[in-house]
């Protein structure tokens, strides 16, 4: 064994009791990091979808209050989850420190510490609808790991710490003998705990990042599993969507695509993990108030006359001038030619959709049956097989409604019951019941706050009133008059709109507004409303500097 660990446990022997905390903190991080790698590789292997971080995110993202969720959509948007992600860790790397000082002050306490962040896991594991015995065991084992790694490591600091020699430290430096010595400083038990604590801690540090690497490697076969999906073919559909008209586009660089590729396609939900289903093993239950419930799996869903159709999906939670919108071709089969098979009772009024996450909706159930309103239980999106994200793989698309009442990801059960009886996962959280998508307009180009040439100047952007379709799109200049946009021809009412202007623009400031008019005639909302509790409203304003 090298000098260099020799002079290293000399370093924490002589260290003051700063910087003993010190080789506490860290100990007690690795502790910390040990139980968690522990953890989510078992549960890896054990119970794929749910790990103990993610049942702790899940947990979190469930129990906060519905303004902070708000908040970090807001703030974050698609990037919530990596937030949420890098919160925890800091947390538990936090708890860790504490937990490796504490032990240093009294042995056991560290080790408590350690226990009790392990029993806020298993609380956490309890309250998923995913929660199985593997993922109990999981939780149970990040705890155990991370308890008595603080304990094995903290007590060998602490014998070194306490050592009879280390009472005595000016003495032992001045002894000859070592001073000089050259090779392993000191003898006896005392020396051997000295470097068994630093050795203790690099062993440690090791089997973290070995750790790390395993878990590297298992998600490297999760990213097999999406290959499965990859090589999936659906047959053509008996139904193609309609070809897109022609004038749909209208020639403006800028203004948003008028098919959302799925890599743009916003994505939002309260998954803490994407949940990975097996096609082979998924079925979709049909219960509640059914004459004849229903069990389907996928390979009968894919033998199934199977339609496509694009529509827009909108986000209630989208500000004015959000890009929680995204228009997508989607292959699927009418909702309700499962509901007829199910024959709803009378009195029922609502779907309540669950997906294997534990997540709900409530649609109404008129809008499953309608024969005019193409409600479908999608399993492609534009071309490809549903992107996990997005709800592999099959989810629900409802034209004209906000996704929280209607769009549920990795579906697998459709109760069909009454608004009254139950209550789908945002209508506890302060939601509306309801949530048809209100008309709106957005402004793509110029950017807000940008400079552009002063002279005519084109505007452009998107509209959409999902079912109702756009009938008129508005430009306002400043206070000026509303001017008629071109407005695209539109796929159809269910799927938005492009529209563009072209804006006289004198040098300096101006404010550009834009409005749309619903195929029914009504105009959009000029009422500033924030998203809470059924979508914002408002008109879309942007500021220019003409020069
Ligand atoms: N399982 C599940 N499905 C869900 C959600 C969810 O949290 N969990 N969120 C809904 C909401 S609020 C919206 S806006 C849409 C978004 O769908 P996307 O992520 O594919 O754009 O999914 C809906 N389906
Ligand atoms: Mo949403």
């Amino acid at each position: 064994m090298g000098t260099r660990e020799a002079r290293a446990a000399e370093a924490v022997k002589r260290s003051p009791r700063r910087s003993r905390d010190a080789f506490a903190a860290l100990a007690g991080v690795l502790a910390a990091g040990a139980g968690v790698l522990a953890g989510e590789v078992s549960a890896a292997l054990l119970s794929p979808s749910l790990s103990p971080v993610s049942a702790v995110g899940g947990a979190v993202v469930d129990f906060a209050p519905a303004a902070a969720k708000d908040w970090a959509i807001q703030t974050f948007g698609t990037g919530d989850k990596a937030f949420l992600v890098t919160v925890i860790g800091l947390a538990l790397a936090l708890l860790g420190a504490a937990a490796g000082v504490l032990e240093l002050r009294r042995g056991g306490l560290g080790a408590a510490l350690a226990g009790a962040v392990g029993l806020v896991g298993l609380g956490a594991v309890a309250t998923r609808s995913l929660s199985s015995p593997a993922a109990w065991a999981s939780a149970l084992l990040a705890g155990i790991v991370a308890m008595s790694l603080v304990r094995w490591l903290i007590g060998r600091l602490r014998r070194e710490a306490t050592m009879p020699g280390d009472m005595d430290e000016r003495d032992a430096a001045r002894s000859p003998a070592r001073v000089t010595s050259p090779g392993p400083v000191g003898s006896g038990s005392g020396a051997l705990a000295r470097r068994g604590f630093l050795r203790a801690l690099t062993g440690t540090a090791a089997a973290v990042a070995l750790g790390a690497v395993v878990a590297g490697v298992m998600r490297g076969t999760a990213l097999a599993a999406s290959a499965a999906r990859e090589a999936l073919r659906f047959p053509a559909p008996k139904d193609p969507a309609p070809p897109i008209p022609d004038g749909v586009e209208v020639a403006a660089p800028g203004v948003s695509p008028l098919v959302t590729p799925n890599a743009d396609f916003y994505r939002i939900d309260t998954a803490f993990v994407v949940p990975s289903v097996d096609p082979n093993g998924w079925h979709l239950d049909v219960t509640g108030m059914v004459e004849q419930p229903v069990r389907i799996t996928w390979a009968e869903l894919l033998a199934q006359p199977l339609v496509e159709r694009y529509v827009t999906l909108t986000c209630v939670s989208n500000e004015v001038g959000g890009n929680l919108v995204g228009n997508a071709r989607w292959l699927g089969w009418p909702i309700r030619e499962l509901l007829a098979r199910a024959r709803p009772r009378a009195g029922a009024d609502m779907v309540l959709s669950r997906s294997v996450d534990g997540f709900t909706a409530g649609t109404p159930l008129d809008a499953l049956t309608d024969p005019a309103r193409d409600a479908l239980l999608a399993v492609a999106m534009n071309g490809e097989p549903l992107p996990p994200e997005h709800g592999f793989p099959v989810r629900l698309v409802v034209p004209g409604l906000y996704g929280y009442v209607s769009a549920t990801k990795w579906v697998t059960e459709l109760k069909v019951t009454t608004f009254a009886a139950d209550k789908a996962y945002w209508s506890t959280r302060g939601w509306s019941e309801k949530g048809p998508i209100k008309t709106a307009s957005r402004i793509d180009v110029p950017r807000r706050g940008t400079r552009v040439p002063a002279g005519d100047v084109t505007v452009a952007g998107v509209a959409w009133a999902q079912h109702r379709g756009i009938s008129r799109v508005e430009v306002r200049v400043d206070d000026g008059a509303w001017s008629p946009a071109r407005l695209g021809a539109g796929i159809s009412r269910d799927t938005w709109y492009q529209w563009a202007a072209s804006v006289r623009l004198a040098g300096g400031h101006h404010r550009i507004a834009v409005r749309a008019v619903d195929g029914d005639g009504q105009i959009q909302s000029a009422d500033t409303t924030p998203p809470a509790p059924d979508g914002a409203t408002g008109y879309d304003t942007i500021d220019v500097e003409a020069t």
